[in-house]
């Protein structure tokens, strides 16, 4: 977290604050749309994906499941402790082997444990979810959980086209959250499951450094559209919009995450 310190230091603590890079708790496979089941490894990295940032060292998550046709599996115990690099470090992080079974949607949630953010001295809870589909069949991506926080998609997560839009609902425990602040961020540096790291170079120039994380803020009812320029896998993130506000006597940020791909249009 601390890479933006030496180039805005001069700036001072509330220009560093909005240029932080945003965290992301990824729960990352390759493809959101598969043909077929089968085995897949979730790789599960608390890092800054748009610019290969620092992978932050998290307890064991929370909680850890998948909802298919309306059932909860708990995947916790298939959680294990994994490293994972970027350009600035090797760190601590999870993933998990998991099996797809027959055609539809599986929603992956994913809550990581409370992250002691020390350049702002306060807590990060991320509740992730990702939405792959086998076999192009719908069945739960639009489901809403009554997560402490969750982006209610709807657009299929796993269906946009590059120049197309992801819209989605902010919810706090159910309820929608007007005007709540998102920041929006690309997988620019291409994951590789073998290495488990970053690859050293972007797949696109960002025009500069406001459009690394992409801040964009909901409607009155809580939505939000984002128009997504380029194929791959985009992160959505809505900050502190959970109800627990504390955590060991600091303050918490529960924010709700969900993860997009856009396919090529060509
Ligand atoms: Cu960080």
């Amino acid at each position: 977290m601390f890479k933006k310190f030496a180039v805005s230091a001069l700036a001072g603590a509330a220009l560093y604050s909005s240029l932080a890079q945003a965290h992301f708790q990824m729960v990352y496979t390759p493809d959101l749309l598969r043909e077929r089941g089968g085995q897949i490894t979730l790789k599960m990295p608390f890092t800054h994906p748009a610019d290969n940032g620092h992978v932050m060292a998290v307890d064991r998550p929370e909680q850890f499941y998948v909802i298919k046709k309306g059932q909860k599996t708990d995947l916790l115990g298939q959680v294990n402790p994994a490293q994972w690099s970027s350009n600035e470090n090797r760190g601590e992080s999870y993933e998990a082997d998991v099996k797809l079974r027959g055609l539809g949607d599986y929603v992956f949630v994913y809550q990581m444990a409370p992250y002691l953010e020390a350049a702002e001295d306060l807590y990060i809870q991320q509740i992730t979810k990702t939405i792959v589909n086998v076999g192009s069949l719908p069945t739960d991506w639009d489901q809403e959980l009554g997560l402490d926080a969750e982006i209610v998609p709807l657009t299929k997560p796993y269906a946009i086209y590059a120049g197309g839009t992801f819209t989605g609902i902010v919810k706090s425990a159910g309820e929608p959250v007007p005007f709540a602040e998102l920041e929006v961020e690309y997988i620019n540096y291409e994951p590789d499951l073998t290495q488990n790291a970053f690859a050293k170079e972007a797949n696109m120039k960002v025009p500069s450094d406001v459009f690394i994380t992409m801040t964009i803020k909901a409607d009155a009812n809580g939505t939000f559209t984002f128009g997504i320029p380029k194929a791959g896998q985009w992160g959505f993130v809505a900050l502190g919009v959970g109800p627990k506000t504390e955590h060991k006597g600091k303050e918490l940020s529960q924010d709700a995450v969900i993860w997009v791909q856009a396919h090529p249009a060509d």
